[in-house]
């Protein structure tokens, strides 16, 4: 319980709001986490890099239209600021995330990229959004949590900083931390059931009572699968075409002669070809 290592990532998040972080992190599995030292978190306040009496963050667009645009003077100040830091800490710099609905979607392949990474700086946006340059000059990296309108970047940090420390070393405990979970397998969940055995006159489906591990199985596979086939046919189709070994009966019809493949799950038993 003594145990104090190494932070195994860091992030230093770019925001008008400060206060908002750790916010909700800070009463999960990630708060404890912050707590241990499995990561760090540096909050740096944007306005404190202004230099005028007002302190103005933001200014009104050229060409004219709605709202205001954050300055990219006072946003280069914070962004070296937070290099120089995570420099003088030791850590190598890694991407600087602006959070924008302009931006490569997140998911959890890319969750799992910046996880690998040791440091990680988040730019949080308000008003319209900030001045293209800043984009350019610090080659920043476009993360959108999706295609919805948020009024600033911070939930969306709050958000991506969830999903990836869940992700750091010791976090989790073994929960999921063998790719049993749905997105790891490019599936969505399959039902989950606990007591009563029979509630409102609902029966928990019989075959989750067996104590039968590889029926259970079979079937949650199953279930997982039609589901993700009729909710999220995007999903299915990349699952159909990253499996080893899909479900077609007519294997032979292609050069299936080249690799040993097995068919999946069968009702009887195991013909999967990637169990352990
Ligand atoms: N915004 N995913 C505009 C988002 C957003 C999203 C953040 C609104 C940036 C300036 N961020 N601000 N969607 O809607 O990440």
């Amino acid at each position: 319980m003594t145990e104090s290592k190494s932070p195994f990532w860091h992030v230093t998040v770019l925001t008008l709001f400060p206060e908002m972080f750790p916010g909700p992190l800070g009463h999960s599995l990630a708060g404890k986490a912050l707590e241990k030292g499995t990561w760090t978190l540096e909050k740096l306040d944007i306005r404190s890099f202004t230099r005028d009496k007002h302190r103005s963050v933001d200014d009104t667009p050229f060409g004219g239209g709605p709202g205001m645009v954050m300055r990219p003077d006072v946003l280069d100040a914070a962004i070296c600021d937070a290099k120089a830091r995570q420099a003088a800490a030791g850590l190598t710099p890694g991407r600087i995330v602006y959070l924008s609905p302009r931006g490569r979607v997140l998911d959890q392949a890319l969750v799992r990229e910046i996880a690998s990474e040791g440091c990680l700086t988040l730019l949080c946006g308000r008003y319209e959004g900030i001045d293209e340059r800043v984009i350019e000059e610090h080659r920043l990296e476009e993360v959108s949590l999706g295609d919805f309108v948020l009024s600033g970047g911070e939930p969306a940090a709050l958000c991506l900083i969830d999903a990836v420390v869940r992700l750091l070393p010791g976090v989790m405990g073994n929960v999921e931390t063998a790719g049993e979970e749905s997105f790891e397998r490019g599936l969505l969940e399959y039902p989950h059931y606990t007591r009563p055995p029979v509630w409102n006159g609902r029966a928990v489906p019989e075959v989750l009572l067996s104590g039968h591990h590889e029926k259970v199985r079979a079937w949650r596979l199953e279930q997982a699968e039609k589901i993700t086939q009729g909710r999220r046919p995007d999903l299915w189709s990349d699952y159909l075409a990253s499996r080893p070994a899909p479900k077609v009966k007519k294997r032979r019809a292609r050069r299936a002669s080249a690799e040993p493949t097995k068919t999946t799950a069968t009702p009887d038993g195991n013909g999967g070809s990637d169990e352990g």
